[in-house]
Formats: structure tokens, sequence, C-alpha cells
């Protein structure tokens, strides 16, 4: 097979930040999709200048449908434009664009494997969002089990692309970055996970965040629950989730 990669944005009203984003992305990778997921105006203006300029290809959302439903029309698209893998980072500058052709590298190697940041924080990220992730921690573990994913829910990661869109996946929100790594080591998928520096940036760098705490947290809260006890299913009945072909 040969590696053939692509930017995966996805992106809902960053228009400070997906500008520097794509361009940092495009110093490693040749081809950049954006998932514009309906934005207002100027996130929109923002995307649509990209694709004029010919810098990424813009796929357009009417309607605001999550980070899950953007990332499943970037998978596509990558499918649909022959790439075998997606570099997904998120559009609002938290990750360090440095690290990508670590990735990569780690992907080129392992072409089946599910390459996922593993966050290092600095004193930027607020402290529910630290706790949230240990908690998310101790589900996946019972999931997958332990050291198996460091981080469930980092946006910065490269997928296989035929077994990203082969395993189903319901969540559309925040809960997908959870449910889809799941899904793929259940799937027979090895993981790698790359530390990873990640910065919250300021306001006035157009730092902006849309993770709501109250509905996202229960959306991951019900997906653990699903997921557990498919987990236990499976180890009780021994009905295990179909793996896909190596
Ligand atoms: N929250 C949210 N993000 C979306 C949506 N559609 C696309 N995205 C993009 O998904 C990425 C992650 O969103 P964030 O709100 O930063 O979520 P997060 O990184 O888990 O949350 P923080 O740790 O608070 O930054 C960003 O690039 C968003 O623009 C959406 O409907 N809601
Ligand atoms: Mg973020």
């Amino acid at each position: 097979m040969t590696f053939r990669v692509t930017g995966v944005v996805p992106t809902y009203d960053n228009p400070a930040t997906i500008r520097a984003v794509v361009m940092r992305l495009l110093e490693h990778v040749d081809h950049v999709v954006v998932v514009d997921d309906g934005s207002g105006a100027e996130g929109r203006a923002a995307c649509a200048e990209l694709s004029a300029e010919g810098l990424a290809h813009v796929v357009h959302h009417e309607v605001n449908g999550g980070k899950g439903a953007a990332v499943k029309t970037g998978l596509r698209a990558a499918k649909d434009l022959g790439f075998t893998h997606a570099l997904q980072v998120d559009a609002d500058g938290q990750h360090d664009i440095d690290d990508v052709p670590r990735f990569l590298e780690a992907a080129r190697e392992n072409p089946r494997a599910l390459i996922l940041g593993d966050p290092r924080y600095d004193d930027s990220a607020p402290s529910a969002r630290r706790i949230g992730r240990k908690i998310t921690a101790f589900w996946i573990a019972v999931e997958c089990g332990r050291g198996v994913i460091s981080d469930g829910m980092i946006g910065f990661r490269v997928y296989p692309v035929d077994a990203a869109l082969a395993v189903p996946v319901g969540g559309d929100a925040m809960d997908f970055d959870l449910e889809i790594a799941v899904r793929l080591v259940w799937a027979g998928l090895p993981v790698i996970n790359i530390p990873t520096k990640v910065r919250y940036l300021d306001e006035d760098e157009g730092g902006i965040s849309h993770f709501r705490a109250f509905r996202d947290n229960v959306l991951i809260s019900w997906l653990h629950f699903r997921l557990s006890v498919r987990r236990v299913f499976a180890l009780v009945f021994r009905v295990h989730p179909k793996r896909l072909p190596e």
C-alpha cells in the first residue's frame, strides 16, 4: 500500500487560528482537508479564503453537526480523494505542529496503527479538563485494558482511513474521539501513543473552546457506560466485536 496522507482539520468558529494551523500543517503534508462545521460568518470566511487560495480542500456543513460529524466528513473526503491516512489536528491552535513529523513517521512505519497524541499540558490547561480526562482514562482502561490508550480525547492523531471508516461510531459530538479510538482497538488495530505538548491559547490569541461542560460530559459518561457494558458482555459471553482483517 502506498502511504498517502492528508491533514484533516475540523473547525467550528476558529477564524483567528485556522489559517495558521493549515499553513503550519502544509510544512509537513502536501494536502489539507478543512471541514467547516457550520461556522458563523467570520469562521466561514476564513475557510473560504483558504479554499480560494488553494491552500485547503474545504468541505462545508450548512448546519453545525458536532466535532465527530466534522471528522467523519473529513475521513470520507480523504477516502474519496485517494488518501490512505488522515492526520487529524484541531483548529484551535492547541497542538504542537512541530511534532507532526514524529506522528507521520510512526504511521508510515506502522500503517495499520492508530497514532494518538499523549498530551503533556502546561499551566494553561483548565483544571476541569484535566480532571475530566483522568476520569475518562479510568474508563478507557476498563474498556481497552491498561496502557493501551494514553488519552482518548486528544484531537491530534493519525487514522488509517479505511479502518476508521469501517468501525461503527455513533457519536457525532465530543464523544466521537473516544468512541472511535476504543472501537479501533476492539477491531484489532495497534495503538501508538506519542507524547506531545498541548497549550491552551489565551482569548487574545484567538483561543476558543466549544466544549460544553454539562452536555459533553453527560454524552461522554453515557458513552463510557455503553462501551463498558459492551466490554463486560464480550468478556462474559465471549462475543467480541468484529476484528478488521490484518
Ligand atoms: N466543540 C465543537 N468543536 C467542533 C465542532 N465542529 C468542529 N469542531 C472542531 O473540533 C475541534 C475541537 O474542538 P474544541 O472545542 O477545541 O474541543 P477540545 O479540544 O476537546 O476542548 P478544549 O480542551 O476545551 O479545547 C476544534 O477544531 C473545533 O473547531 C462542534 O460542533 N463543536
Ligand atoms: Mg481544543
